[in-house]
């Protein structure tokens, strides 16, 4: 079956494409223009990804939708950027730019490792409801030079746990094994074939 993932962000769908496997047939948005995503106004992961299933599953009637709310935490800067990680550097503001903000908020701290976390929550919807939530988290450090080109966002800043490389250095199965988005998406996975037929 159809699963339309309701994200602006090709990156979210190539990764979930690459990761869920039969007998989900992942889509983006490209074939459903007329599905506009919502205002993310929440102040949690968890709002604004049932914000945005919601409001496409409406759109979509019939169809399996999700959404994926994430972002990044560091410690050092008592949680920011958080929800705000897509808007860190300004409403327009470019995955470049937020790492720009990123690294000079970094360097004006004294130096020291910075712990940090990416969190990703799903949410499946169907006719406007949700019907499961689930949520992923890798813990990591924060580099203060970006490493490496692969991925996107925050990912050539972000080492995570038992590697020496960021996201951006380590091969996309290495990061799909698991990412935040990875964790959150093995649950989602287990909650559909234990429900959906
Ligand atoms: P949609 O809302 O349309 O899905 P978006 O990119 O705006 O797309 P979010 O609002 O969830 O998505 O913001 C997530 C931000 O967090 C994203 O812009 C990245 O900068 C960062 N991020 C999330 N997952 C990431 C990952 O796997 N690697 C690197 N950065 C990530």
């Amino acid at each position: 079956p159809a699963l339309i993932f309701a994200t602006s962000n090709a990156h979210k769908v190539q990764e979930v494409a690459a990761m869920l496997g039969a007998p989900w047939d992942v889509q983006g948005l490209r074939a459903h223009p007329h599905v506009t995503l919502p205002e993310e106004t929440g102040t949690t992961f968890e709002a604004n990804a049932i914000l945005k299933a919601e409001a496409a599953s409406t759109a979509l009637p019939g169809l399996y939708v999700i959404a994926d709310d994430s972002g990044l935490e560091v410690d050092a800067l008592h949680g920011e950027p958080g929800v705000y990680s897509a808007r860190y550097a300004g409403p327009d503001a470019t995955d470049a730019d937020n790492r720009t903000r990123l690294k000079a908020e970094l360097s004006k701290l004294p130096p020291a490792t910075f712990p940090g976390r990416f969190r990703c929550c799903l949410v499946l919807a169907l006719d406007g409801k949700a019907l499961h939530v689930t949520h992923g988290t890798v813990e990591g450090q924060l580099r203060l030079t970006e490493q490496g080109s692969g991925g996107f966002g925050y990912d050539s800043l972000f080492q995570p746990d038992g590697f020496a490389d960021t996201f951006g250095v380590l091969s996309p199965e290495v990061k799909n094994q698991l990412s935040h988005r990875a964790r959150a998406l093995d649950l989602m996975r287990t909650w559909m074939s234990q429900n959906l037929s």
